[in-house]
């Protein structure tokens, strides 16, 4: 029982450590993600990213609704994480990972459902429905 208590303690240093050298900035990370399908202009829609006690982050709101032509806006308010909005696909869009204050936008060409998630927190999913 007492070992399993040191085992429990330690991986939660681990983390600690983890997301001080994340949050440290000055680059030199393993992160050397380049952000695609990063578009501009006016968006009509805007979804929040903000802290959730259940996800670590989450999108607000997870699915929204466009026209072909339209973008969408995210907007990092999360103080307490980075977070990512990043297609499953991995191809059509990907912010990389932003602190709070960055706003990605990603504009739709095509019709379809596009699923997206949080590369760092895999609970974090969203979509764009594309009409
Ligand atoms: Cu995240």
């Amino acid at each position: 029982m007492i070992v399993w208590k040191m085992g429990i303690a330690a991986i939660g240093s681990a983390l600690v450590l983890a997301s001080c050298g994340s949050g440290g900035g000055g680059g030199g990370s393993s992160d050397n993600c380049t952000p695609k399908g990063a578009g501009s202009g006016t968006a009509s829609q805007t979804v929040k990213i903000v802290s959730d006690p259940n996800t670590v982050g989450k999108f607000d709101p997870a699915s929204v609704s466009v026209t072909k032509g339209q973008s969408v806006e995210w907007d990092f308010q999360d103080t307490a994480a980075q977070h990512s909005v990043t297609s499953d696909d991995n191809t059509t869009f990907d912010s990389c990972l932003q602190s709070a204050g960055a706003k990605f936008i990603a504009t739709f060409n095509t019709a379809g459902d596009f699923k997206y998630h949080c590369t760092i927190h895999a609970q974090m999913t969203g979509d764009v429905k594309v009409s």
